[in-house]
């Protein structure tokens, strides 16, 4: 990357964050080296408090207000848009409840403008955060475990929104999942041979409890959920095969268990039962993975629409 003139926009999904919005305000540098402007952007995500009003008196550069509540993905997803036409050369992502320090932002681009990620990953210290009990703790690192699994990549903490992207990846990654776009930005990342790295980051004291989750059951299975939706979406030939391949190997052997008896004239027509569901089991077992050969032409389909939207992002 060209290493001067560069503009950096810091953007901060917002749902309700009149209060403690000032604060992470407050603690976003406005000078980085080799960094011309630094501009803010704040997501509204239809507040029913003063977000926006606030954002504005504390002079914040952009900011994009949903009408409605659409959800942190959209957010990010309308952020992203809005961070290309203000012509962004990095797009940084932060929380507007003042959970990660400002001042980490400069250690978070610096891998990007030195040339070295398309995506930088800010890695909290899991073991050392107060605030997290034990359980949540091993959730949270299994959850990484399970996406640096899916993705191939080597990120630490999956989780997090407080990250760098380059203008190279705002125009490659698209958000399709209506909850963890953080989940899926690293499968994404990692099945695009984006360039993604992390640096490790400081975090402050809670204000106030998540508003992303209600409970731990339900972080479980969102997540779940997104993580298999992505990784089918990108691996569905592969996905559908193992599938269809357990699924007719069963039958497989429910049929030679038949075959078995009737060789050996052992009460065939006892195990007729036996004869009957393997071969229900196979024929499934090979009608799943044709629906694995058809996801895969699906996808093709993907990777050209992706190319237009990657066109069509550079010209807006
Ligand atoms: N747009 C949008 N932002 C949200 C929503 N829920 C939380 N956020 C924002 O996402 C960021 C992280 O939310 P937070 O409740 O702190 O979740 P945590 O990551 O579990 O601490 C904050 O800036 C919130 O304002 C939502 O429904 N829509
Ligand atoms: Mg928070």
């Amino acid at each position: 990357m060209e290493k001067q003139d560069l503009k950096v926009i810091v953007q901060i999904p917002c749902l309700n964050e009149a209060k403690t919005l000032p604060i992470t305000l407050k603690d976003i540098p406005r000078k980085i080296e080799n960094v011309s402007k630094v501009e803010v952007l704040v997501i509204d995500d239809g507040s029913t408090d003063r977000t926006s009003e606030v954002a504005k008196e504390h002079g914040v550069e952009h900011i994009v207000r949903f009408r409605g509540r659409k959800g942190l993905a959209r957010a990010f997803e309308a952020g992203v848009e809005a961070a290309l036409s203000l012509g962004a050369d990095i797009l940084v992502n932060t929380d507007g409840d003042n959970q990660y320090r400002g001042e980490d932002i400069k250690k978070l681009v610096k891998p990007i403008i030195d040339g070295e990620a398309d995506i930088v990953v800010g890695s909290r210290d899991i073991d050392h955060i107060r605030h997290f009990s034990v359980f949540k703790k091993i959730l949270q690192k299994m959850g990484s475990w399970v996406v640096r699994r899916v993705s191939g990549t080597n990120i630490p903490d999956a989780s997090t929104g407080f990250r760098a992207y380059s203008r190279k990846a705002l125009l490659e990654i698209n958000i399709v999942s209506e909850f963890s776009y953080t989940l899926e930005t690293i499968i994404e990342a990692g099945k695009k041979n984006l360039a993604i790295s992390n640096v490790s980051v400081r975090t402050n004291p809670p204000l106030r409890k998540s508003r992303l989750y209600k409970s731990i059951f339900q972080y479980i299975t969102k997540s779940a959920n997104t993580i298999l939706r992505i990784y089918t979406m990108y691996e569905a030939l592969y996905v559908f095969m193992m599938i269809g391949l357990v699924v007719f190997f069963c039958g497989t052997v429910l049929f030679l268990r038949y075959l078995y008896f009737y060789i050996f004239n052992l009460n065939p027509t006892g195990h007729i039962q036996s004869l009957i569901l393997g071969a229900v089991l196979s024929l499934i077992g090979l009608q799943v993975m044709v629906f694995g050969l058809v996801a895969d032409l699906v996808s093709s389909n993907r990777k050209l629409i992706e190319k237009i939207l990657i066109k069509i992002k550079r010209k807006s």
